[in-house]
């Protein structure tokens, strides 16, 4: 049911990735190279990167680069409820970031990268859109680095409901959650850390503790500050054509890409990738 790349075992730091980014985050080609670029960073800060998708009836934890290739707009988006329906059907799931944890746990991996956690979208309860992401976030033993959750959400109400959930709020080199392309003016943290070492021995004491997930955010080294009015106008259009559900976080980020002239694409692909290259570190240092 799960096949673990065997560089993947024999690791002992593994950074886990998705596939959901790859294959739906990006426009046709660009997704790939992202994926790509996000393993090479994992590499560089001294892991193993373990991308994980679903292929051919199995669940695989450690994509090869052909297999990673298969990973386009086609693919199903499998979220954690997601895994075995995809699994028995025997199509191409791209994880969520919930999907990947779900898949990570299993697997013994407690890192993972990516470039915004879901959360809380605007207007809710109407519709009463919360990411998987967050449920399962809390109840699994991993840290996930990220630009903290993608800006087209309600980031305070997301903030709020982490803190309910128990899940540690770090902030690399921040006292504020990063918004994504933007660095400042997120909710507040609930801890402040300086470097991977200190993130690696919180983690650690938490998962000692019996706690579950962590974010990690890191904000990006080249924020963009003026992208709010394009994501408002994104957010319109996806109403305005009745894109719902699953459909809303790629509809909103591939107006964005369009619509920014290309700028929210480079700063989405920089940021994952200097997510990845931290996860590593802290993987490492774990
Ligand atoms: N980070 C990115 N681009 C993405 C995502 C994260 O830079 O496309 C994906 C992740 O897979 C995350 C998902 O789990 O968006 C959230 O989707 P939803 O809001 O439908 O739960
Ligand atoms: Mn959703």
């Amino acid at each position: 049911m799960i096949r673990v790349a065997e560089e993947v075992r024999d690791a002992s730091a593994v950074v886990a990735l998705e596939t959901t980014l790859v294959a739906h985050g990006f426009p046709p080609g660009e997704g790939l190279e992202v994926g790509r670029e996000s393993e090479r960073q994992v590499r560089a800060g001294g892991a193993v990167p373990a991308t994980i998708g679903v292929l051919d009836g199995e669940i695989v934890v450690g994509l090869s680069e052909d297999e990673l290739a298969r990973f386009d707009a086609s693919a199903r988006k499998v979220g954690p409820r997601d895994l075995a329906a995809a699994l028995e059907q025997g199509v191409v799931g791209a994880t969520t970031v919930g999907g990947t944890l779900a898949v990570a746990h299993v697997a013994g991996i407690s890192f993972v990268a990516t470039g915004g956690v879901g959360g809380v979208h605007r207007g809710y309860p109407d519709p009463p859109d919360v990411s998987a992401d967050l449920a399962q976030l809390a109840r699994t033993q991993a840290l996930v680095v990220s630009s903290g959750v993608k800006s087209l959400l309600d980031v305070p109400a997301t903030a709020e409901l982490l803190e309910s959930l128990g899940v540690p709020v770090l902030g690399f080199r921040t006292d504020t959650l990063p918004l994504f392309y933007a660095a400042a003016g997120g909710p507040p943290v609930s801890a402040r850390v300086e470097t991977a070492e200190e993130a690696a021995r919180i983690a650690r004491a938490h998962w000692r503790l019996d706690g579950g997930g962590l974010l990690l955010g890191r904000a990006p080294d080249e924020p963009l500050d003026d992208v709010e009015p394009l994501i408002e106008a994104a957010l319109r259009a996806a109403h305005a054509r009745g894109v719902r559900g699953q459909a809303v976080t790629p509809f909103v980020l591939s107006h964005l890409h369009r619509e920014s002239g290309g700028r929210t694409l480079r700063a989405n692909r920089d940021l994952v990738a200097q997510n990845a290259r931290l996860a590593a570190e802290i993987a490492c240092a774990g």
